[in-house]
């Protein structure tokens, strides 16, 4: 018997981490006032316990006794326990609180500092009353010196509301204490462990919500019943609501609960919180919410720009002289020609006509659906010009589009230098640079985009409208006579590639696009017959799969209702089809977002391609699943995703800092307003593969690292996608 206790004892204080308190004046009582309870369940952070009763521990804190005599006398800063007789059992004499919560899974410390007049073990335990389980006990020895314990439990089984810590101070292992002792308990603490409680887990748009939009909140585990919002600063509770939705989530490998505070519409700052572990971000609602994170998004296109200075006041840390303005090599001939201009395209220096055409078109679709929403003052050289920002940004690349147009039509597909340059300035980057075979993919999407801004640019400046409907219809007429060779690079060339297999669906834009410009009815034919050839390469609003901006552009052709009723009918089918499968991917999902596991380079921006889409189909036939799904796109991008993080650099409250982009690397600093690449599951990097594995659930396999170019990349026709959805996020809600 002996012999146990004492193997007991030894393995008490190696797992629970007892120490003797040596200089008790320090840790204990004494020093606490009276409106400081410190017998307590402190440090479990205040929101974390108010949807409880708050304990008053001069009241919470119970002796039973059966069999035995004792008394307790507790003031505001420890528990005096008398024991006459301690009874027969372990149990006989009880020190207990009830109503501990005990989240399933999580890791709670049980901490106190006890003392008694005679050397004697005390049993600790911390039950699930709900079930009878016991979640822990173990045994401390109590003597004339204050010892401090720190007990870990890990909660098994179901979550609890109904816990209960109690102190058994009859005999223990049978062991009788007879004689007449006192023992004092102080700063009994009972929190979440730190890992746990120092990182929000509960899952918010970490910008907020527009007042009148679906507000959801996502718990990544079992927190509770219900949940609460409350007030960011005075912690004011405004709002309660069920926790619901169980589900698991395969993309993260969690198995989630989510919350609607949609009747939530009073403007202001708040937090959500659970009833088990701890508070979300601080976010917002109000009206105009995304104003700034759009704004934001729009100047890092102009922060991408290339053959342009980028002055201190713009750009900040980012300022540089002009780059890459040396003519350029036409590959496989003796032309040099002068293609300056443009974007940067990502973290490296390449300008790519594919990635720069869905990029512009998104653009001038975010004006169009929303033009008030865009502003003339984001501090770009063109700012107070009596455009929108937006607008001078777009036109930028599309004067590039049409420098990367040669003498009869063809466009090239890209201008690159051979290889990637190490992390230096773009100023700093003279390598030779090179443009690449003329393509089809690259020349129908030019056409596309240069007959969009002869729309859009119609009002702003008529010559340049034209100049880019003649641009267009040339690159059409010269589309016509052209095949299709998917782009390689050449020997010797490591630059980024963006290879096509299919160009059906950039004709298909072109061709609806120029329909969508002049109304000419030879468009529309050559749109319908793509379509009819094979209606099932038509789809996407990507760099590669372009056909959904086509099908829009004709259902917004004035004219198409009266040439062909029957062809928008089936237009409409194939849009709102697209729209619907979206949705229906989302029910599968814990974020409420479309990509089942498909998480690969860039699924960020298919993320914000998906939400744009259902904007697309609501433009047309309005459906309040589709505004409530297309925002809930923009809330997984936001912060409202496994990972607990606002995709966009300097937005949000955890937002990535180490981004896979050149200029930033060049000088150390954050590109803001850019949205990174996001979760991909292939690793294709070095680091992903050495942190990940095909264990890993596939929206989580992302970090924040300079070295992760597969996952924390940043590109223009990643953020034109997310410039499109706030716009029409904005405009729907
Ligand atoms: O589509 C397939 C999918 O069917 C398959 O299941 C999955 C499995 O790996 O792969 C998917 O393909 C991926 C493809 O992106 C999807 O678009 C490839 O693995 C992946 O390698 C490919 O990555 C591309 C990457 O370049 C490498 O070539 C990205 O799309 C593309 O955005 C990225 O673009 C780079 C430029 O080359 C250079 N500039 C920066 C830019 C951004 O990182
Ligand atoms: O830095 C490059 C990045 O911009 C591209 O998106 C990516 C894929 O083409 O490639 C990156 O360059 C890496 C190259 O592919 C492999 N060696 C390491 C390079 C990063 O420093
Ligand atoms: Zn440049």
């Amino acid at each position: 018997m002996k012999q146990s206790i004492l193997s007991l004892l030894a393995c008490c204080c190696l797992l629970s981490a007892c120490s003797r308190t040596e200089n008790i004046e320090e840790t204990a009582s004494p020093q606490a006032t009276d409106s400081t309870p410190v017998i307590s369940i402190v440090d479990l952070p205040v929101e974390v316990m108010a949807p409880l009763d708050q304990p008053d521990f001069e009241t919470n804190w119970h002796l039973a006794t059966t069999d035995s005599n004792a008394e307790m006398n507790n003031t505001a800063t420890q528990m005096n326990i008398t024991l006459h007789y301690p009874g027969t059992q372990a149990d006989s004499v009880q020190v207990f609180h009830d109503g501990i919560p005990m989240t399933s899974g999580a890791v709670y410390h049980l901490s106190f500092e006890i003392t008694s007049s005679i050397q004697r073990p005390v049993e600790v335990s911390v039950i699930n009353l709900d079930d009878g389980s016991v979640q822990l006990s173990q045994t401390i020895t109590a003597s004339s010196q204050a010892t401090h314990c720190d007990l870990e439990i890990t909660v098994s089984g179901a979550t609890s509301w109904n816990g209960r810590i109690v102190f058994n101070l009859g005999p223990v292992h049978g062991q009788r204490q007879d004689e007449y002792h006192e023992i004092t308990l102080a700063n009994v603490q009972y929190r979440l462990s730190e890992d746990q409680s120092e990182t929000p887990n509960i899952k918010v748009n970490q910008v907020g919500y527009l007042p009148q939009a679906q507000k959801k909140v996502v718990f990544p585990y079992d927190q509770g019943d219900y949940f609460q919002v409350i007030q960011a600063d005075s912690g004011e509770v405004v709002y309660t609501a069920p926790i619901i939705g169980r589900h698991d989530n395969e993309s993260t490998g969690e198995t989630t609960y989510y919350g609607d505070f949609s009747a939530l519409t009073t403007p202001g700052r708040y937090r959500i919180q659970a009833q088990i572990a701890g508070t979300s971000y601080e976010f917002e609602i109000r009206e105009d919410l995304y104003h700034s994170v759009l704004d934001s998004a729009v100047k890092m296109l102009n922060l991408q720009r290339c053959g342009q200075m980028l002055s201190e006041q713009t750009a900040g840390a980012l300022a540089h002289e002009e780059c890459h303005n040396s003519l350029a090599l036409v590959y496989g001939t003796e032309e040099m020609i002068d293609v300056s201009g443009g974007w940067h395209d990502a973290g490296d220096y390449g300008r790519y006509v594919v990635t720069g055409v869905k990029t512009v078109t998104d653009l001038m679709l975010a004006w169009q659906l929303n033009p008030d929403l865009f502003t003339d003052d984001l501090g770009i050289a063109e700012s107070g010009n009596g455009v929108a920002d937006i607008l001078d940004e777009a036109r930028w690349e599309l004067q590039w589009l049409l420098s990367m147009q040669n003498s009869w039509g063809g466009v090239y597909d890209k201008v690159v230098t051979a290889s990637f340059p190490g992390y230096i300035s773009p100023d700093q980057d003279d390598a030779p640079l090179f443009v690449m075979q003329e393509m089809s993919t690259a020349t129908g999407g030019t056409a596309a985009a240069l007959a969009l801004a002869s729309v859009i640019y119609q009002s702003v400046d008529p010559q340049f409208s034209q100049q880019c409907l003649n641009a267009a219809e040339k690159s059409w007429d010269y589309l016509q006579q052209m095949t299709l060779t998917p782009y390689s690079n050449p020997e010797g060339f490591s630059t980024g590639h963006y290879t096509d297999t299919v160009d059906a669906d950039e004709r298909y834009f072109a061709s609806a696009a120029l329909y969508y410009a002049t109304g000419r009815t030879q468009y529309l034919d050559q749109a319908r017959s793509l379509f009819e050839a094979d209606a099932s390469l038509l789809h996407g609003v990507e760099w590669k799969n372009t056909g959904t901006y086509g099908t829009w552009l004709l259902l917004k052709s004035e004219t198409l209702m009266q040439e062909d009723p029957d062809f928008a009918a089936q237009l409409l089918t194939q849009l709102i089809g697209e729209a619907e499968s979206i949705l229906s991917a989302t029910t599968s999902d814990s974020y409420f977002v479309s990509l089942y596991n498909n998480y690969v380079w860039g699924s960020n921006s298919l993320i914000a391609n998906n939400g744009l889409i259902l904007a697309l189909a609501n433009d047309l036939r309005p459906n309040i699943n589709y505004v409530n799904s297309s925002a809930d796109h923009l809330h997984y991008l936001l912060g409202r995703n496994s990972l607990n993080l606002s995709f966009v650099t300097a937005t949000g409250s955890q937002s990535p800092h180490n981004l896979h982009h050149r200029p930033a690397l060049a000088v150390q600093t954050t590109l803001p307003g850019a949205l990174v690449g996001g979760p991909n599951a292939s690793l294709e990097d070095p680091i992903t593969q050495s942190l990940f594995s095909d264990q890993t659930p596939p929206a989580r396999c992302y970090i924040d690292n300079t070295e992760s170019y597969s996952t924390n990349e940043v590109a223009i026709y990643w953020n034109s996608p997310l410039i499109a959805l706030i716009s029409v996020v904005e405009k729907n809600n």
